[in-house]
């Protein structure tokens, strides 16, 4: 199985400068000829049919004007993590960490800090609505997650993507953050991986180095101090089987739509 994805691969950069990447990131034009629909595994043809069925009902939650910025943003949950390993690529500026990106994936990968800010960025001025009672404006730049899951591919079976966070919530070590969304969210134009919070590097008490932003949803999904995404095809499994850190333990509902 490999070899042959890694001869198709081969095959794909040839025809097509930029290699598979960019080959899905052309598939607009692409995916019309039969030629090129032959080309890609079944799972690669199930998840851009499901890609193409999604996107066009996705509404776009409101964007703002940097007059509508709130002068400062604050922070909630954690603000510096307890976490050794965390606090040590901190003091490194970031160089040595790097986000996995695994699970139910064609094409497992690790990406740089380096290398996603050298990706196709997007700036979205939005407003992040936190249940317990605040709001505020930020301006947020990243890579859209569409452009990894382009990379990586998700296979047929990929229903969620689950966000790894690098802070512990209690005391036990192994409480760290995390949450999860669907594919849904996951293709949306809006959700973003940032790295920057308003023109500036994200600051550490906002998620440094790297968060997400699911605009349609409540401040506990934008997971901070990310580590690792993982495309599963179910929650069960995962910790304690809800999704997410609030809704294991606290209640919380998985979907928190705005
Ligand atoms: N890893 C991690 N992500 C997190 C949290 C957290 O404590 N840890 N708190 C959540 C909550 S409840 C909110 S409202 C936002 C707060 O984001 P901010 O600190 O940038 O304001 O992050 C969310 N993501
Ligand atoms: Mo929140």
């Amino acid at each position: 199985m490999k070899s042959i994805d890694k001869a198709r691969r081969r095959f794909l950069s040839r025809v097509l400068p930029g290699g598979s990447a960019l080959l899905l990131a052309g598939c607009d034009r692409l995916d019309q000829s039969d030629w090129f629909r032959k080309l890609l595994t079944n799972g690669e043809r199930a998840s851009l049919t499901v890609h193409r069925a999604l996107i066009p009902r996705r509404a776009m939650a409101q964007e703002f004007t940097e007059a509508d910025l709130s002068p400062f943003f604050r922070s909630n949950g954690t603000s510096n993590p307890a976490n050794a390993l965390w606090q040590q690529m901190a003091s490194a500026g970031f160089s040595n960490w790097a986000l996995q990106v695994d699970g139910l994936v064609t094409y497992p990968r690790q990406y740089s800090l380096q290398q996603l800010r050298a990706m196709p960025a997007r700036t979205q001025i939005t407003r992040h609505d936190c249940v317990e009672g605040w709001s505020a404006i930020g301006k947020w730049t990243g890579v859209p997650l569409a452009r990894l899951l382009e990379d990586v591919v998700p296979t047929a079976e990929a229903r969620y993507a689950v966000f790894y966070c690098a802070d512990p919530m209690e005391a036990d070590p192994a409480s760290l953050y995390y949450e999860s969304i669907d594919m849904e969210d996951a293709w949306h134009a809006q959700t973003l991986l940032a790295y920057q919070l308003n023109g500036e590097p994200l600051p550490v008490k906002n998620g440094a180095p790297l968060r997400l932003r699911v605009e349609r949803q409540l401040g506990y999904k934008h997971a901070k101090y990310l580590m690792k995404i993982e495309l599963v095809s179910s929650l069960d499994g995962i910790r304690g089987g809800k999704g997410g850190y609030w809704e294991d333990g606290h209640g919380y509902q998985w979907y928190a739509g705005i």
